[in-house]
C-alpha cells in the first residue's frame, strides 16, 4: 500500500511538472515581456507584439525594407493585419525613426500611411485616424510631380515630404496591440 501511494505521488508530481512547463514552450506566451536592445519592457500584461515588430503605446510597428509603390506597401501591410503606419506625436515618430535606424543604420526615405490622393491638400492616414501631427519638412508638402503620398526621413531635418505614390520605397506597417 505504501508503495502504491508513493507511486501515485510521483505520478501526480510528474503531471504537475509537465503542466507547468507547457505554457513556456508555446510561441507567443502571455508573459508580456518583450526584449529590445537587451532591455526588458513590460508592454502589456496579456499580450505582446509579434516577433520582429516593435511595440509602443498600444501599437506594433514593422519596418519592411522591400521597396514598393505606396499602394502595394499598403496592401502588404493589410496582409500583415495592419495598415501603413500613422504618426500622431513626436514620441511616436521618434520610436519609428529609431527602429528604422537600428535596422538599417541609416535614415532611408520610407512610406508612411499619409495620402492626399482623394483631394489635393486634404491629408488622411490610411488607417482612418485623423491627420493632426504636423511634421512636414520646410517647404513641404509642395505637390511636386503630383505628390499624393507621405514619406519620412526627408531632407536635412529627416521630416515628412509628399512624393508621387508610384515611387518604390521601403515602408512601415502598424497594427493595434490587443
Ligand atoms: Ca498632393
Ligand atoms: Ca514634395
Amino acid at each position: 500500500m505504501k508503495v502504491l501511494i508513493v507511486s501515485l505521488l510521483v505520478c501526480a508530481m510528474m503531471a504537475l511538472t509537465r503542466a507547468a512547463a507547457v505554457p513556456e514552450t508555446e510561441p507567443g506566451n502571455n508573459t508580456g515581456l518583450l526584449v529590445h536592445e537587451g532591455k526588458s519592457h513590460i508592454v502589456n500584461s496579456s499580450s505582446s507584439c509579434p516577433s520582429g515588430w516593435s511595440g509602443y503605446n498600444g501599437r506594433c510597428f514593422l519596418y519592411v525594407p522591400t521597396a514598393m509603390t505606396w499602394a502595394d506597401a499598403e496592401k502588404n501591410c493589410l496582409y500583415h493585419g495592419g495598415n501603413l503606419a500613422s504618426v500622431h506625436s513626436f514620441d511616436e515618430h521618434h520610436v519609428i525613426q529609431s527602429m528604422i535606424l537600428r535596422i538599417t543604420q541609416m535614415y532611408p526615405l520610407t512610406w508612411l500611411g499619409g495620402s492626399d490622393a482623394q483631394q489635393e491638400g486634404s491629408w488622411f492616414w490610411s488607417d482612418g485616424t485623423a491627420f493632426m501631427f504636423n511634421f512636414w519638412s520646410p517647404g513641404q508638402p509642395d505637390n511636386g510631380g503630383y505628390a499624393h503620398c507621405l514619406l519620412m526621413n526627408y531632407g536635412d531635418l529627416k521630416k515628412f515630404d509628399d512624393q508621387p505614390c508610384n515611387l518604390r520605397m521601403p515602408f512601415v506597417c502598424a497594427k493595434r496591440l490587443f
